[in-house]
């Protein structure tokens, strides 16, 4: 029996006996207190993400192919004995913690988040609830002592990140797809799973004190609410001060945790009114792939940092180190060529939020307000040929200009716009930072904006003016400059002749924003024909391949011939077709002549002609996306051709239409005609 037990523990080397605390219950939190307990964070704007593990020892190859990384136990099917084995060979004798911890912090980073435990389950952490763990290597060390040490030495802030998916842990569900008769699930028990989850997180937090918490693999069925909640509850009380990123919920549920995390992508607006943080790789992956060169450059990392500060959102830029202990050169040399520009820079990064400003022609801007004086950081990435960049509608008072690391400039007032002339003579050809130094709390008064993007109108538009709150718009329809005696616009602006609109803000009487400028044409129509009898209803040629554009079936023989109501999904099919593409064509019956808006909704790619004419391109693969284009139609019958297609997943497909400012709607089905 002594035997049997002993086999047994030796099998499921996970398990431990698993403590069952009581299930923790999120503190009580105010606004201040947040505010001061993500203090920290959010001045920090940039930080070093590091995923290491056993998957480095394969470094993305396996079985004659190079493109795998920390996922490549799941993508290239290795059963869990042979990739346990990785353990015998990680013994990365040439980790130097603090040469890493000096490389991210002369690079400019705050804080770093390395894997404590990635999807593969491999503790990177000398943990108390399982032998798979670095410690049992030919390393013997826990680096991430290692590294907490030598990071805070520096003035950072350590953080960790911990997968919730495991696909080591015996009781971890659900199984990978294949894995079949090689790891089966019977006997397993998912509450085991969540408690040796959960003693692992208590001990990463007390043993190594993160700063941060950054959870992810949150995405599967087994881990539903109130799991997150537990788990965010269980970090904030084991440390109060602790930071939990948004992955420790489902996301399926609500947003749980203390700050958003899109991944390899700046949303275009930021994320107003909340705590967000981009992760991004250098390259293509974020574990160690020795085939991988193909690096973004120092200058399109410094943008990326600059847009994403600019928007009041973090940088988290990933490290893929090798099994050797080492960071891969391109790497080393692409946190060189930052830390130049940060070294000289980093005042408009540090402690600033987002721009107040809509867009800006020549580059970004960062903002550090103040009750006395405020800066305004203008990152000049595109040096305008004139040698002055115009910042729109500052309110206040000037106080002063400067190249950051550099010399005094002179900022003068001119209508509603700050001019600043730059040094002639060499520049940044990656981003100059002007410092505009103002009065005060700043104040921007933006700019109005010409609500409608259509190109012209066939015999009349009205043309909306959007007004910031508080100011009053007055506008010229013959090209001059918009004075305080030009007409006030309190409607949108009828027009039936071709003409340039010049809209600008006034404030208690002064000029306090920009110009903008849009010019209108009269469009000629498109000749239609005579409506042809025939039936409501399109043509369709539907084709069978996995298409990766339009293109690709455009002249090829149809494998069927259908017809259709409108365009669109079959209503017929339950499930989102595959493999599949689709030209609907035949008569598009204009009730009017007018300037018609098309938008084009589609997954995957789609292209919509008219009278022959590309009007929409949506091709590609891509999630459900619309697409608008314009086509200024004569009242009667046009020719419409719509490709479409599905390569795997879900699918969307649907046309809409107006002519004017109110929102696209269906084409109703007697439009079409075949
Ligand atoms: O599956 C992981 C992936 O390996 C990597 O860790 C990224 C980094 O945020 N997160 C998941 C993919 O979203």
């Amino acid at each position: 029996m002594v035997i049997l037990l002993a086999s047994l523990a030796l099998a499921n080397s996970d398990i431990r006996v698993p403590q069952a605390p009581p299930t923790p219950v999120i503190p009580a939190e105010t606004k201040a207190q947040k505010d001061k307990r993500m203090a920290w964070w959010r001045k920090s704007r940039f930080g070093m993400f590091i995923h290491w593990g056993l998957y480095a020892v394969p470094a993305g190859a396996w079985n004659g192919k190079t493109g795998y990384a920390e996922w490549i136990r799941e993508e290239a099917h290795i059963p869990v004995k042979q990739y346990d084995g990785f353990m015998k060979q990680f013994n990365p004798v040439k980790f130097d913690a603090k040469a890493w911890a000096k490389m991210a912090h002369d690079a400019g980073m705050q804080y770093l988040v390395i894997t404590s435990k990635h999807h593969d389950g491999f503790n990177m952490f000398d943990s108390k609830y399982t032998d798979f763990k670095v410690t049992n290597t030919p390393y013997h060390h826990d680096p991430i002592k290692d590294l907490a040490k030598a990071v805070r030495a520096e003035g950072m802030t350590f953080c960790l990140y911990h997968s919730i998916m495991d696909w080591h842990h015996p009781d971890y569900l659900p199984r990978r797809g294949w894995e079949g008769k090689d790891r089966p699930a019977t006997g397993a028990d998912f509450t085991k799973f969540v408690q040796y989850l959960r003693n692992d997180v208590r001990q990463i937090i007390q043993d190594y004190k993160p700063g941060v918490v950054w959870f992810d693999g949150q995405w599967e069925a087994t881990w539903k609410e109130p799991l997150g909640s537990e788990l965010y509850a269980l970090c904030r009380t084991t440390d109060p001060k602790v930071i939990v990123n948004n992955r420790v919920g489902s996301g399926r549920d609500r947003e749980l945790g203390d700050y958003s995390t899109p991944e390899q992508t700046i949303p275009a607006t930021g994320l107003p009114g909340v705590d967000w943080e981009t992760c991004m790789t250098m390259n293509d992956h974020w574990g160690y792939n020795k085939a991988d060169h193909n690096y973004k450059s120092v200058k399109v990392l410094i943008h990326d940092l600059v847009d994403i500060a600019s928007k009041g959102g973090n940088f988290l830029l990933n490290i893929g180190p090798k099994a050797d202990g080492t960071f891969p050169p391109e790497a080393i040399d692409h946190l060189k060529g930052i830390g130049a520009w940060m070294k000289v820079n980093h005042d408009s990064i540090y402690d600033t939020s987002a721009s107040l400003f809509d867009s800006l022609s020549w580059g970004r801007c960062t903002v550090r307000s103040g009750a006395k004086n405020s800066k305004l950081f203008l990152h000049v990435f595109d040096w305008p040929k004139d040698g002055k960049i115009v910042v729109p509608g500052v309110g206040n008072e000037l106080k002063g200009a400067r190249i950051l690391g550099g010399s005094k400039l002179a900022a003068q007032k001119s209508g509603g716009n700050v001019v600043i002339a730059l040094p002639a003579g060499s520049h940044s050809d990656i981003d100059t930072v002007v410092e505009l130094t103002v009065a005060g709390k700043p104040v921007v008064f933006k700019s109005p904006t010409i609500e409608t993007g259509t190109p012209g109108f066939v015999s009349s538009i009205d043309v909306p003016i959007k007004v910031a709150t508080g100011m009053t718009v007055r506008y010229t329809t013959d090209g001059s400059p918009v004075r305080a005696s030009s007409v006030a616009y309190t409607k949108p602006i009828h027009i039936t002749q071709p003409l340039t609109i010049s809209a600008a803000g006034f404030f208690n009487g002064k000029l306090v924003t920009g110009t903008v400028t849009k010019h209108f044409d009269k469009l000629t129509p498109w000749p239609a024909t005579k409506t042809p009898a025939g039936t409501a209803g399109l043509d369709v040629q539907e084709y069978q391949g996995a298409f990766n554009s339009v293109s690709e079936f455009l002249e090829k023989v149809p494998s069927k011939l259908l017809t259709a109501s409108q365009v669109g999904l079959d209503p017929a099919w339950k499930v989102a077709p595959e493999r599949i593409g689709r030209i609907y064509s035949g008569t598009l019956v204009a009730p009017k002549s007018s300037l018609y808006q098309f938008e084009l909704r589609s997954d995957d790619g789609s292209r919509l002609w008219i009278d022959g004419k590309v009007v929409v391109d949506n091709d590609g693969l891509h999630a459900p996306a619309d697409k608008s284009g314009f086509a200024p139609l004569e009242k009667g019958a046009h020719t419409i051709k719509v490709a479409w297609f599905n390569n795997s997943g879900n699918a969307a497909l649907g046309l809409k239409w107006t002519t004017g400012s109110s929102n696209p709607v269906s084409i109703p089905t007697s439009a079409f005609r075949h």
